[in-house]
């Protein structure tokens, strides 16, 4: 006889920033009886898988953890402006302690599927390792970068040395002495490059576009600095919340264009001296991703860098964007100082394709072999919509997720989707383009809150309205337009992947204004959303 699926309140999937905090409100602020699920053999998703040289936040540190509690805001203090990996893995193992999560964590379980029954109002989940379990409410939060993007290359099962894309990089693997190669050169690449070089014996760069990236200034906190910030925290987290990227810096109000030449070159100066590649792009001037000319200007200021930076002419043209300044900004210690080091190449693949990869290395079609012992694809991921495709979803009637979101996904705030009750995104697609942990947890209270008001009253479901859903796709999609950041190819807008078509996968309005709906959402008694059925319905 088969076995009876173990019944839970609520699952969660996903144990990384965003998951052990949901994990952390439903059973310890509501009450519920709640297990989440994770593939990975430890906790902390991104952190977790991304081990390789180089890995941190490129946001301030103080402004990348929690906020939700003065005490662990109080107790947990970041050495320096920019946390590194083990340092944020630390910090989220930190926190899964603190409020003893451990136990309802099950590590190396992926959740192969999920299916509604529309006579219970309960999700049955199963997972790979044959386990079956029912519940009412899951949560999916399983980040909107996890899904590893590989590029098609010939040959790429034939290379004989090792090859790791960052997002899985082996704990033992040790590049020191090596001779490696690099092919992607976005926010990831250019971590590694810049510690990578440093420990290969060569290191060969593989770039496909040519990135903007500014200094990161990055450097140890002084003892006043965190203990002002230890003082004033909860100023500062209202200021962020308050703000568009919620970064933790004043945003500027003004247009690049509305200053003198020389004025809009001092705060750009200002600015790279400083640090942080949001600054740069939301700090300087309140314009840069959406007036064509105000872009202009701040990818010219960068272009300038480069080619004082960079000694070797040729090299420095190759590195050199021509493109809009309109990806998600960039910001590296010494990025374009290591080109001028001995064991660096860079090869544009723009300019001389990758042919084939052969057991020794890569070939180009200049017919150079690039001999490598390590291959590192920092390749990138399917954004948003990758991680829930992998999971076979079946809502009402049977409906795959997959299927009703096709090539262009839509939701209800990034969070709910018609047809799919009590199955909630934490970062979904439209979800608020934004620093990760304030909008993760600002997402996570909000589902937290809306479960608790759905039982209060008795709700069985709640569920976004198909009108709701189509609303605020629309919206975002018209927003989205006024960017330039629409008009350039990357995983923002899901182009990353060749054969994928540009869609909009972002909320552009900042996070007070995505919080401020929130609330109005709540105050107009749940507005887009039914809380309907009886959730007496529950069968075990
Ligand atoms: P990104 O930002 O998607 O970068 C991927 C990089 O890989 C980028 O430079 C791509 O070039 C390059 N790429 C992708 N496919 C190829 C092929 N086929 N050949 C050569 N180069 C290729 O991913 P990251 O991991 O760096 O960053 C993801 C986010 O994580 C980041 O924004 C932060 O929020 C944290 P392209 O520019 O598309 O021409």
């Amino acid at each position: 006889m088969p076995r009876k699926p173990t019944h839970l309140d609520s699952i969660v999937i996903g144990a990384g920033f965003a998951g052990i905090y949901m994990l952390h409100k439903l059973r310890n602020t509501l009450g519920l009886n709640v297990r989440a699920f994770e593939r990975g053999a430890g906790i902390g998703g991104t952190w977790h898988w991304n081990r390789y040289p180089g890995a941190a936040a490129d946001v301030d540190s103080i402004a990348y953890r929690y906020s939700f509690d003065s005490d662990l805001l109080r107790e947990w203090n970041w050495k320096t402006r920019y946390a590194p990996q083990p340092e944020i893995l630390a910090y989220l193992e930190h926190v899964v302690d603190r409020y003893d999560l451990r136990e309802d964590i099950q590590l190396n379980t992926t959740v192969e599927s999920l299916a509604y029954d529309e006579s219970s109002g309960l999700w049955t989940v199963r997972t790979d390792g044959g386990e079956e379990f029912t519940a009412r409410y899951v949560v999916g939060a399983l980040g909107p970068l996890s899904t590893a993007s590989f590029p098609e290359i010939e040959g790429r099962d034939r290379f004989a040395g090792t090859q790791v894309h960052t997002g899985a990089w082996p704990e033992d693997l040790d590049i020191t002495g090596k001779k490696v190669g690099v092919i992607g050169t976005g926010s990831t690449g250019t971590q590694f490059i810049g510690a990578a070089a440093k420990m290969a014996e060569h290191l060969t760069v593989f770039q496909r576009s040519a990135q903007y990236v500014v200094p990161a200034g990055d450097g140890p906190l002084s003892d006043e600095f965190i203990e002002d910030y230890r003082e004033n925290h909860k100023q500062f987290w209202e200021k962020a919340f308050n703000s568009r990227v919620a970064c933790g810096f004043e945003e500027s109000q003004i247009s690049a264009m509305s200053v003198s030449a020389e004025e809009r070159e001092r705060r750009f100066q200002e600015s790279w001296d400083a640090g942080n590649g949001f600054h740069f792009m939301f700090g300087t001037f309140a314009d840069i991703a959406f007036n064509p000319e105000s872009n202009d200007a701040a990818a010219s200021f960068i272009r300038s860098k480069i080619k004082e930076i960079v000694r070797d002419p040729e090299t420095a043209r190759k590195l050199m964007p021509t493109d809009l300044y309109a990806k998600r900004p960039i910001c590296n210690t010494d990025y374009y100082e290591t080109y001028n080091r001995d064991n660096v190449t860079l090869v544009s693949t723009k300019e001389n394709p990758i042919v084939r990869i052969t057991p020794a290395g890569v070939v180009t079609e200049d017919g150079t072999e690039h001999e490598l012992d390590v291959l590192v694809f920092a390749t990138g991921y399917e954004a948003m919509q990758g991680s829930y495709n992998r999971i076979d979803i079946r809502g009402r009637g049977g409906v795959s997720l997959k299927e009703y979101w096709g090539e262009e996904p839509s939701s209800y705030l990034g969070m709910a989707v018609n047809g799919f009750p009590n199955l909630f995104t934490v970062f979904g697609p439209n979800s608020v383009f934004s620093n990760l942990p304030p909008a993760l947890q600002t997402q996570v209270e909000w589902i937290a809150e809306t479960i608790d008001a759905a039982r209060k009253r008795g709700a069985g479901t709640v569920e976004a309205t198909a009108t709701a859903e189509k609303e605020w796709t629309a919206m975002c999609r018209e927003m989205a337009e006024h960017s330039l950041f629409a008009q350039t190819d990357s995983w923002i807008f899901g182009s990353n992947i060749p054969g994928k078509k540009r869609r909009t996968l972002f909320y552009f309005g900042g996070i007070a204004a995505y919080r401020a709906k929130l609330g109005e959402i709540v105050a107009a008694d749940y507005e887009g959303f039914t809380l309907d059925g009886d959730v007496s319905l529950t069968a075990p």
